[in-house]
């Protein structure tokens, strides 16, 4: 029997967490695969999960949910946040409870008979999202090995909407760890679930609980395969990263709707294909038309429906320049909510993309941190906490590469298209 072991790092990756096991809670009674996510004892079901955190504000928001048995352990905390700063999360104050974090999960993997993977949530604007992340799956690699794969959902900063200039050099100084240490990186940020939210539900306020709910949504369905009909999932991810350097995922999320919504009318499968695959609902958008390495949907309702992937033209006429088909999976369960103003739907879908475009933000992000480089604008604070001069180029030249990478397929199949149209003439 195979498991999986959730890490959910800093204040926004405990929160994600938090919700996604209010949801997995919901869904409770329909899974059939329980030990995939909780250790049985006698009859109780607990969270096989790591919530990490500096401070303890967060961790207390999810300790008040009593119906969860969460193990003692679980929790791992001190009684400061890293101030933003990636280096005071790895090197200084983050330090002191790597050790306890790596321990409890050591103690969780000896009750398996087998890990298959680490489930990981964070962002990495922040520092503790993103040093002690750095540190801990760092060592998590060390200790388990290529063969437990390492996914992230991980929240990268928003390309407009800043709370904070560090956030930049924070996300910079993670990039090694999403690219070295991570098998896929499911992209989101707050700014473009905020637009997707907006676009598909008429709310009068949205807050962090919305977007985490999205996030919790696609993770949900992600383990449902596993949980509810026993589909080694890993294979999702495999099969969308032909190159394995080119890990990074852009999800879409659909359809939500207002429980009092009784506007909401029901979509065919064609239509609701098109809506899911439109580059207006991506949970992480690119300024560019998407360029598709390769793509794969994954529709979530209770009964399985044999049209997906069979007949529907929309998806061959995805253009694609790895594979051509995109691979369709199902997770046939209820689509539970946990915001009471949500509806449950009966069908939702999330469309998972290795899209090139990706580049065009990597290159945004990359500039951002060119101009405060140029003015070594506070980059004494992470020297102060340990950070060695070097490790501010390295980060830089690697997202460069990265940058590099899938603007080198772009051009490489846009000169492929060129010459089969002088082909053609
Ligand atoms: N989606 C979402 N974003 C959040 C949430 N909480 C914070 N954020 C965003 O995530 C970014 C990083 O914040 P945190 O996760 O709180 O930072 P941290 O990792 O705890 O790091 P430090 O507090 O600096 O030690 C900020 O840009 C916030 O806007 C949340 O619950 N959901
Ligand atoms: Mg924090």
């Amino acid at each position: 029997m195979s498991s999986a072991f959730h890490i959910h790092i800093g204040g926004a990756g405990v929160m994600m967490g938090d919700m996604l096991w209010k949801l997995y809670d919901k869904e409770h009674n329909e899974t059939t695969q329980k030990n995939y996510i909780y250790d049985q004892v006698d009859e109780n079901y607990h969270p096989l999960a790591l919530f990490a955190d500096l401070d303890d504000r967060m961790i207390y928001e999810v300790q008040r949910n009593k119906q969860i048995k969460f193990k003692k352990h679980s929790f791992v905390y001190g009684k400061e946040d890293s101030s933003n700063v990636y280096s005071r999360g790895r090197y200084t104050v983050g330090k002191y409870l790597i050790d306890q974090g790596l321990d409890f999960i050591r103690k969780q993997v000896e009750t398996m008979d087998r890990l298959d993977q680490f489930l990981i949530t964070a962002s990495i604007s922040g520092g503790t999202g993103s040093g002690f992340s750095s540190q801990l799956i760092d060592s998590l690699r060390y200790d388990y090995g290529i063969k437990v794969k390492q996914n992230g959902f991980i929240l990268f900063p928003s390309s407009q909407m800043s709370n904070n200039v560090l956030e930049i050099y924070n996300s910079i100084f993670s990039i090694y760890m999403t690219l070295e240490h991570f098998d896929s990186i499911i992209m989101f940020d707050n700014q473009s679930i905020y637009n997707v939210i907006d676009q598909q539900l008429d709310l009068d306020y949205v807050d962090y609980s919305h977007l985490n709910n999205v996030i919790a949504q696609i993770i949900s369905s992600y383990t449902g395969l596993r949980r509810f009909n026993n589909i080694n999932n890993s294979k999702l991810f495999q099969n969308i990263c032909p190159y394995p350097d080119l890990h990074y995922i852009i999800p879409s999320y659909g359809k939500m709707s207002l429980i009092n919504d009784y506007t909401r009318k029901k979509q065919n499968q064609t239509e609701f294909i098109k809506y899911l695959t439109q580059k207006e609902i991506k949970l992480y958008q690119c300024p560019k038309n998407p360029k598709h390495l390769s793509t794969t949907l994954l529709f979530r309702q209770k009964e399985e429906n044999n049209f997906y992937g069979k007949f529907d033209l929309t998806l061959q006429n995805l253009e694609h320049f790895y594979q051509q088909n995109p691979l369709v999976f199902q997770c046939t369960s209820s689509n539970y909510q946990i915001l009471p103003e949500l509806a449950e739907m009966k069908q939702t879908g999330i469309f998972f993309s290795n899209d090139a475009s990706i580049s065009n933000r990597f290159n945004l992000l990359g500039k951002q941190w060119d101009q405060l480089y140029a003015k070594r604008a506070f980059g004494w604070v992470y020297i102060r906490e340990g950070l060695e001069e070097c490790e501010f180029q390295e980060g830089r030249d690697i997202l460069k590469s990265l940058e590099k990478d899938y603007s080198g397929i772009i051009d490489a199949s846009d000169s492929s298209n060129q010459n089969n149209f002088n082909d053609e003439l």
